[in-house]
């Protein structure tokens, strides 16, 4: 981790009540440095862990995690330089073709992503490109809605990793393909929204190879003392810039190799 601690257990837990606030009732908040100015890359995971700590003990499942701020554009877009990570629970998981309620969201916007799906447990440090092809069972398309909770998605990175690094929904589908069959570096992708395109791309736009961005993810994970189970969806972040979306919007992600992932957004 870049930084030390700089914030108490007491701070950790209030700002974690205040993001999970957010999160749940669907409203924004200002950027958690506002307050916190010295505020780390460490204290961020450490509000993002707590906050993954309360949903597990509510009963929400651990199905997996997102790596996020991947790409040049979405670094771009964001005003940030590192990528970051987030954790993905089934309560955010929502079915291919199905209507997405943006009236739990704050302002809701989606993104293209390869998801790795794993056989074998990856842990850190010194995840490689081979490791995590050697670990994956299979790779498909998704689409993650994100929702940063931050007023006009102002903020920086210790106050996004905070936010579980803007993760809300997220939805998978496709065509499952091995990772042997594909060159995972030059699939296209176009995204549709009301039949009108809105943001093409290729996946090496993520760190040169989605695959890189899963073994930086497991590198993070390990400094956190976390590792990736087998079974784990895994996103590898957004290969062009995230679209607004609201009630009544179509999205079709086209990927060239694993098919296409719809849904429609409804109040
Ligand atoms: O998945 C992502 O790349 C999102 C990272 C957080 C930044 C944002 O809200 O756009
Ligand atoms: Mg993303």
């Amino acid at each position: 981790m870049s930084a030390q601690l700089t914030l108490s257990r007491e701070d950790i837990v209030r700002l974690c009540e205040r993001v999970e606030g957010a999160q749940t009732h669907a409203y924004s908040i200002r950027k958690l440095t506002d307050e916190y100015p010295q505020m780390s890359i460490a204290d961020g995971y450490a509000v993002q862990l707590e906050l993954l700590r309360r949903f597990k003990a509510k009963g929400h499942r651990l199905v997996g995690w997102k790596a996020g701020l991947t790409s040049r554009a979405k670094m771009r877009q964001m005003g940030v330089n590192v990528p970051s990570i987030g954790f993905l629970t089934d309560r955010m998981a929502r079915p291919e073709n199905s209507q997405i309620k943006t009236s739990d969201l704050v302002h809701p916007r989606v993104e293209c992503e390869v998801a790795f799906v794993l056989k074998e447990e990856l842990e850190g440090p010194n995840c490689t490109v081979a490791d995590v092809l050697a670990a994956t069972d299979y790779v498909l398309p998704a689409v993650e809605i994100i929702d940063s909770r931050f007023s006009g998605f102002k903020f920086d990175l210790p106050s996004v990793i905070a936010d579980n690094g803007s993760s809300a929904r997220f939805v998978g589908g496709g065509r499952a393909r091995k990772v042997d069959d594909l060159d995972l570096r030059t699939l296209g992708v176009v995204m549709e929204k009301n039949g009108e395109i809105v943001g093409m791309g290729a996946s090496a736009a993520v760190l040169g190879h989605p695959a890189e961005a899963v073994a930086m993810l497991v590198n993070i994970l390990s400094e956190l003392g976390e590792r990736l189970p087998a079974g784990s969806f895994v996103m590898s972040g957004g290969i062009t810039e995230a679209v607004a979306v609201k009630p009544g919007d179509s999205v079709i992600a086209r990927f060239q190799e694993l098919g296409s992932v719809s849904m429609r957004f409804i109040e």
